[in-house]
């Protein structure tokens, strides 16, 4: 765990994509980020970008700090680990190691894009996420933005593979791979035992943005569905987002 540098250690500024439903942001990798600072117990300032173009990788989140910025979630939370000392893994064998990356991958590069189709695609959907996704900016603005964005999505959906594919078949596969998190974690507290670690940040981050928007899809059913994985979300915001309300 990390230990605090007290006055030694300069401001960490978290750029963000805004917050909604009870989360503080509707961005899974941004919810991440958050979810991960809150178990190592790092403060931050959090600052909301109402898009994602102002950062060094063009995506939030990113990060702000001692001079740098730094973009990624994954490589902000190495950076802050090789920086500042915090680990929320140390506890973890070499082989808990490679389950929680080979988890990660699942979550982050797989289901994300199943999540991501649910958003930006179903149409019955769109309108709802388009005003929460890009509810910062002025409503003309986000008018001609929003066709442009989605269009921009649906060739990055079609880039990965996902999107090649049906609605029932990209469906399936994003409760294949919750199906997956709900059996990995079975009866435990945390995902690699009793004590959170840095695949708690993941999970919470994508589950939650499945569960809590007013989205209904077969993916939310896939979490909703599952007493473990909502009890899982339940102690995850007890823990880390009790006061945050
Ligand atoms: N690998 C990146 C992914 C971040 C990401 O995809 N963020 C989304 C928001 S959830 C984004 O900024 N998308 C904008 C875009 O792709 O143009 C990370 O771990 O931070």
């Amino acid at each position: 765990m990390w230990a605090a540098r007290g006055s030694t250690m300069s401001e960490l500024i978290v750029h963000q994509l805004p917050g909604a439903w009870g989360l503080p942001s509707i961005s899974p990798f941004c919810l991440k980020l958050e979810t991960y600072l809150r178990i190592v117990g790092l403060p931050f300032r959090s600052i909301v970008d109402a898009t994602p173009f102002k950062g060094p990788k063009g995506k939030l989140p990113w990060i702000e700090h001692d001079g740098r910025r730094v973009g990624d979630s994954g490589l902000i939370i190495e950076y802050l680990e090789q920086r500042l000392g915090c680990e929320a893994d140390c506890g973890l064998s070499a082989a808990e190691r490679g389950i929680a990356r080979a988890f990660r991958r699942l979550i982050e590069e797989n289901l994300y894009w199943t999540m991501v189709y649910d958003r930006w695609m179903v149409d019955e959907h769109w309108g709802g996420f388009r005003d929460v996704v890009l509810g910062a900016l002025p409503v003309p603005v986000r008018r001609v933005i929003g066709p442009v964005a989605r269009r921009g999505v649906r060739g990055q959906l079609r880039g990965h593979g996902i999107g090649l594919h049906a609605r029932d078949e990209i469906y399936a596969i994003g409760r294949g791979d919750i199906a997956a998190v709900a059996d990995f974690l079975g009866d435990k507290p945390f995902l690699m035992g009793e004590t959170p670690s840095g695949i708690d940040a993941v999970a919470y981050g994508f589950l939650a943005n499945i569960a809590r928007p007013p989205i209904e899809s077969p993916l939310k059913r896939g979490v909703l569905e599952r007493p473990n994985l909502t009890g899982y979300l339940q102690r995850v915001e007890s823990r880390y987002f009790a006061a945050a309300g």
